[in-house]
């Protein structure tokens, strides 16, 4: 890895001149303009394993895996033949093909409680379409969610969001009417109090709970112990639907996610990132009768043209049977790989003398600027978002790709290497050592 104090930037600045010509902010997605952290982003023309390249040959050991669905690195092998073949025959039909069937049965391999699936082309549309869901099957109104939680963008789940939102700083968003939200309750996060008294207080009325067993978009923020045990009985005794969001922690923090890491059933779970093997997918699931409410069997309407898109489905399966046959090879592997990486640049920020915490899940970990534990957004709003500015651009000019925000999960793969790792530990010495400055 070439050691890059004088990062070459002109190409991806040309592009990006081009971009800001198409897009809001030159991106089709915020984060990616690096707005939270400053600097110029790179713009990326290829990656391999745990390696991407941007416009202007600089190589970086890539942490982000496009938000988290490249567990096998890039350009892998098996899911590149899979997208390949699978092309060959065509891209879509808009009719039922085979490989549907194929990826819900590896989906429901991993996910025991999950009986029904339906495919849509996003998180944001699993989430959307799961609380919809939840709505028809309780015929209830109100939703409650946590703060620092990002579930993707329909409007009811702006408020308070983690994620982009939260980085922006943005509470809610604009262009969402106050009636759109006014059935959504945001409540702190590992507070179970909180959730008895949203209950309490809206006795009967409230649909469904939904989480990210192991937050990703507040930064990585696990559940304190016994939380979602407590999640569970809350939601059994009113009678209302608990979701996993587990479209960032399927198949990242165990092959069955976090409801077989925690062993805790939810009543649905929503899915996307790895099931998609970077095309998009999305998934949400549970048991028949819940499911069968959805149209054409039920009343509760949700549809998509590219559901169930061929190369996705073929992309998906890839992945899927790759990491069932391999699990119990890359899910310890992985877990004690980041570890080494986490402890590691730990290490170097208290031989800086410099406030790092660090939370970490398997493979999905946040480094803090902060000397306080992180276990909610109010915690993690302490952070100095400065100072990770600062260390991810000296990161980022010594080759190393970390996600773009402070409130963001940074994943290690099955091909990162123990090279990756010395090589992104020495980058953050030299890099925290220009923090202290
Ligand atoms: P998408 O609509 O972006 O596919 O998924 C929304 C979503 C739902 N649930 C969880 C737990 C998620 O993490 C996400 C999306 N994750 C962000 C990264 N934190 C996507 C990156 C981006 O917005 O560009």
């Amino acid at each position: 890895m070439p050691s890059m104090t004088s990062r070459k930037v002109e190409q991806s600045r040309r592009l990006q001149e081009r971009a800001e010509r198409y897009f809001p902010g030159g991106v089709n997605s915020p984060v990616r303009a690096f707005r939270a952290v400053g600097g110029e982003p790179p713009f990326i023309v290829r990656g391999k394993g745990s390696h991407i390249w941007d416009a202007d040959e600089n190589e970086y050991i890539d942490y982000v895996g496009s938000w988290g669905p490249l567990i096998l690195g890039h350009a892998a092998p098996d899911v590149l033949d899979a997208i390949v073949s699978a092309a060959c025959n065509g891209t879509s039909f808009g009719a039922s093909t085979p490989a549907e069937a194929d990826l819900a049965e590896l989906v429901i391999s991993a996910f025991p409680h999950v009986e029904k699936v339906r495919f849509v082309s996003s998180g944001t549309e699993a989430t959307m379409s799961a609380i919809r869901l939840a709505r028809a099957y309780t015929k209830r109104k109100y939703i409650v969610k946590f703060e620092g939680c990002y579930h993707g963008h329909a409007d009811a789940l702006l408020v308070k969001a983690g994620s982009g939102v939260a980085t922006l700083g943005i509470p809610g968003s604009a262009g969402v009417p106050e009636e759109f939200i006014q059935f959504t309750i945001a409540l702190p996060f590992n507070d179970a109090h909180a959730v008895e008294h949203a209950f309490h207080k809206f006795k009967h009325e409230i649909a469904c709970v939904i989480v990210e067993p192991v937050v990703g978009n507040m930064g990585c923020v696990p559940a304190a112990d016994d939380y979602l045990v407590a999640l569970r009985m809350i939601t059994e005794r009113e009678k209302a639907v608990l979701i996993f969001d587990e479209v960032m922690t399927g198949f990242r923090v165990a092959f069955g996610g976090a409801q077989e890491l925690y062993n805790i059933k939810p009543d649905l779970t929503t899915m996307g990132k790895i099931i998609g093997g970077g095309l998009p997918v999305g998934a949400y699931g549970g048991p028949k009768e819940i499911m069968d409410l959805v149209a054409p069997l039920g009343p509760m309407y949700q549809a998509g043209t590219l559901s169930g898109n061929p190369l996705a489905m073929a992309a998906g399966c890839a992945q899927l049977k790759h990491l069932r046959e391999k699990k119990a090879e890359i899910y310890p592997r992985i877990d004690q790989v980041a570890g080494q990486l986490v402890e590691g640049v730990a290490a170097a920020a208290k031989d800086a003398g410099l406030p790092l915490t660090h939370n970490r899940v398997g493979s999905m970990f946040t480094w803090f600027f902060t000397p306080d534990p992180v276990t909610n957004w109010d915690s993690a709003s302490r952070s100095n978002t400065d100072m990770f500015g600062k260390f991810f651009r000296a990161m980022l000019d010594r080759g190393v790709y970390l996600p773009p925000s402070q409130y963001e999960a940074a994943f290690l793969g099955a091909t990162h290497s123990e090279e990756d790792v010395r090589h992104t530990i020495d980058a953050a010495r030299e890099a925290m050592s220009t923090l202290k400055d």
